[in-house]
């Protein structure tokens, strides 16, 4: 489809949903071999074995709860999705939550709270929380607002919920715009995608929380610019293995180590590759390659997703893959809601 048309929209969310829950298969494993991977997704081909529903986690519960806000509000409103995400936590508890942000989340549902954005400064001894859970949740963000300024804005406003570290929010904000550039086609020329959020990223890590919080971490001056230097450095090499990729990138659950490595495996998927099999599309050698980098799988996955859903469009999805994914479908409805929304402002 053209720019930000529908077809777009519904791989986005529908391929963020799938990469959650195939992905849940490998969290945490430190080697993943393409075989393990290859095999777990071709199951999910196979309808006589039954193999009953992947669930999905934290990724795809939070992000139901972004769309459903930004939708029922038509827009974004911090009260109505802090209240949403606690209302979900304490209805689902196991969904594989990370162990800081239930601290968060348990906060968020006393209704005496009158800054909704207070329990999040105050993780961590008051450095607030880098993990990806403010990126892995982000793509609805692009997907409500086409003004890439209001993307930034309310992806950060989003993630600031729950993450107040920078090195965690920024992360959200540069998974937003990387599906909102998705969206529009970017995707059509890799270099100039890359080069446009290196731009967007030295902007946005120019100011004072950011110098602060990378000089406390040890951090690169601009973390995030420099690990897309980093994926573009990668782009240029003629072969790169999975272990160069994990230790130049990362695998982890700091936004910082998945969210560059989620787009660079959007990137290095959009030719085909030996590794991979020859009757996989675009899509399917994204969510592959994502998981067998291992570490944390279906956040990576869930995050490459949602950027190569946006450049693919649902067309590339198997139907057998959304089957057997719950929340699947939901998503597919909600991406026209917000395709509707996104058309409106
Ligand atoms: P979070 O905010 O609890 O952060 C995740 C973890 O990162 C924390 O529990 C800490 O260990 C560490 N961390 C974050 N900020 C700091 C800091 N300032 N100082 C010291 N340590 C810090 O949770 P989240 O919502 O960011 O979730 C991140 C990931 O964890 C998600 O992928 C989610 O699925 C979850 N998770 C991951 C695994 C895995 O094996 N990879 C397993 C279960 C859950
Ligand atoms: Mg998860
Ligand atoms: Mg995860």
């Amino acid at each position: 489809g053209g720019p930000a048309s529908l077809s777009r929209f519904r791989g986005a969310l529908v391929a963020a949903v799938l990469g959650d829950c195939v992905g849940g298969e490998f969290e945490g494993a430190e080697e993943v071999p393409m075989e393990s991977v290859l095999q777990h997704l071709s199951s999910l081909d196979d309808d006589t074995k039954g193999n009953g529903i992947l669930e999905y986690s934290d990724d795809t519960a939070m992000a139901r709860c972004v769309v459903q806000s930004l939708l029922t509000r038509a827009g974004f409103d911090e009260r109505d999705m802090a209240r949403r995400f606690a209302k979900e936590y304490s209805a689902s508890p196991g969904r594989g939550y990370g162990s800081g942000v239930i601290q968060v989340l348990k906060k968020l549902s006393s209704p005496q709270l009158s800054d909704v954005y207070r329990p999040a400064r105050d993780q961590f001894n008051g450095r607030g929380s880098f993990g990806n859970g403010g990126a892995m949740r982000a793509a609805p963000f692009a997907l409500a607002f086409p003004d890439p300024a209001d993307v930034k804005k309310f992806a950060h406003r989003g993630a600031m919920l729950t993450h107040s570290c920078s090195l965690g929010y920024n992360g959200a904000v540069l998974q937003a715009l990387a599906v909102h550039l998705s969206l529009q086609g970017a995707l059509d020329l890799p270099l100039k995608f890359i080069s446009t959020l290196i731009i967007e990223m030295e902007d946005v890590e120019s100011n004072e929380a950011t110098l602060n919080d990378a000089r406390i971490l040890k951090e690169a001056e601009k973390p995030f610019c420099e690990r897309l230097h980093r994926v573009s450095d990668l782009m240029h090499r003629s072969k790169v293995s999975i272990e160069e990729v994990i230790s130049e990138l990362g695998n982890g659950i700091a936004a910082l180590h998945s969210v560059p490595t989620a787009i660079f495996c959007v990137l290095h998927c959009l030719q085909p590759r030996e590794c991979l099999p020859e009757n996989y599309g675009g899509l399917e050698r994204t969510i592959a390659y994502s998981l067998a980098l291992g570490g944390d799988t279906d956040t990576i996955a869930c995050m490459a997703g949602a950027i190569a859903g946006a450049h693919y469009g649902i067309e590339a999805i198997p139907q057998s893959w959304i089957k057997c994914c719950e929340g699947a479908e939901d998503a597919d409805m909600n991406a026209e809601r917000l395709h509707m929304l996104y058309q409106q402002t």
